[in-house]
């Protein structure tokens, strides 16, 4: 990896059009599972909630996926943030209440956090809708020296501003969003999500981003279809999860895994394709469905983003992109914006 500096961008200046300021929107209240994959695999074309992928196998397996040599993002954005961890916090203010959203196994945050003078305390609050992917998180970050872990089981959105409201006099907050998991939302979805996070903000408040780029499509295909068949198991799990929680009955040997690259929309996406006629039923959910040989079950979406793209989204959520770093190897961006 050879992580590559980009010009700061003028905070002063929006990197389009002048755009009006985010308002924040009532967040929608959550559904069930159940009430989810009926609405979405009930449907045409055929879906699946992307977050059901993270059950604890499908998180171990995402681990996995981390750590394979053709899926870079991880890789990548570690060696970004160790190589500008400093810059990064100095940006965020040294009384810098630290949220992490979707944090993974904490690694990351864990790299970020080595840049800090050892002397300096930091809060440290870790927001995710799954129990089990916060356990190995926070026994991560209790390992650094220093900092005190607060996990919240909760909604990006809901957690921010459970965080935000808790602040003490005085500190500002950085909110990491990292692991290009913008991605998975659909554009917007992510507009939305940028606003709310906007909403529960103060001015000067920081957001780190990661996202990934749109790269060559073979590089992509072999990220989302790797040749060990790790991203296919873990695209499977899904059905795991359905046949275990809803008293489904798929056979998994009857669904391929397939990764698609939609050049139009700028998106990688996952599918489950049925490799004969077949019916299934979803007790759980209510619901029992007709699939023909080919058709698919989409299960997740991977935006991939242009530079300009991500700062011109940023601005129109109300944040000011104040430094960018990229890494042109593995085409891999991350922003620090502030509200603005
Ligand atoms: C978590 N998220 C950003 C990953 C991605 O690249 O969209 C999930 C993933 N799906 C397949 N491989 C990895």
């Amino acid at each position: 990896m050879s992580p590559a500096t980009m010009p700061l961008v003028d905070a002063e200046k929006p990197p389009s059009a002048e755009a009006p300021m985010a308002s924040g929107h009532d967040v929608p209240a959550p559904v069930s599972f159940a009430d989810d994959v009926r609405r979405l695999l009930g449907a045409r074309p055929r879906r699946l909630p992307a977050h059901a992928l993270y059950d604890a196998l499908g998180s171990a397996l995402f681990d996995a996926i981390c750590h394979l040599p053709w899926y870079p993002i991880t890789r990548a954005e570690t060696a970004l943030l160790r190589a500008h961890r400093r810059a990064i916090l100095e940006a965020a203010g040294r009384r810098a209440r630290i949220v992490e959203l979707g944090p993974g196994n904490g690694e990351k945050l864990a790299t970020l956090l080595h840049g800090s003078p050892t002397s300096a305390a930091r809060d440290v609050h870790l927001v995710d809708v799954s129990a089990t992917a916060l356990d190995a998180a926070t026994a991560r970050l209790r390992r650094v020296p220093g900092v005190q872990v607060s996990a919240h089981v909760a909604r990006y959105e809901s957690g921010l501003r459970e965080v935000a409201a808790a602040r003490r006099d005085g500190e500002t907050l950085l909110v990491c969003f990292l692991g290009s998991n913008i991605g998975n939302f659909d554009p917007p979805d992510a507009d939305m999500l940028l606003r709310q996070m906007r909403a529960a903000l103060r001015r000067g408040d920081t957001m780190l981003i990661g996202s990934d780029l749109v790269k060559p499509r073979e590089q992509l295909h072999a990220a989302y279809d790797d040749p060990l068949g790790v991203t296919a198991a873990f695209n499977r799990n899904l059905l795991v999860r359905l046949n275990r929680e809803l008293g489904a009955d798929f056979a998994l040997d009857v669904f391929a895994h397939e990764a698609r690259w939609n050049e139009a929309a700028r998106r990688m996406e996952m599918h489950l394709v049925s490799q004969r006629d077949q019916c299934v039923s979803v007790p759980g959910a209510g619901l029992a469905i007709d699939l023909a040989a080919g058709e698919t079950i989409w299960t997740e979406s991977s935006y991939k983003y242009r530079p300009l793209d991500v700062a011109e989204g940023l601005w129109q959520a109300g944040f000011a992109p104040v430094g960018a770093w990229q890494d042109d190897e593995a085409k891999f961006l991350l922003t620090l914006a502030a509200a603005r």
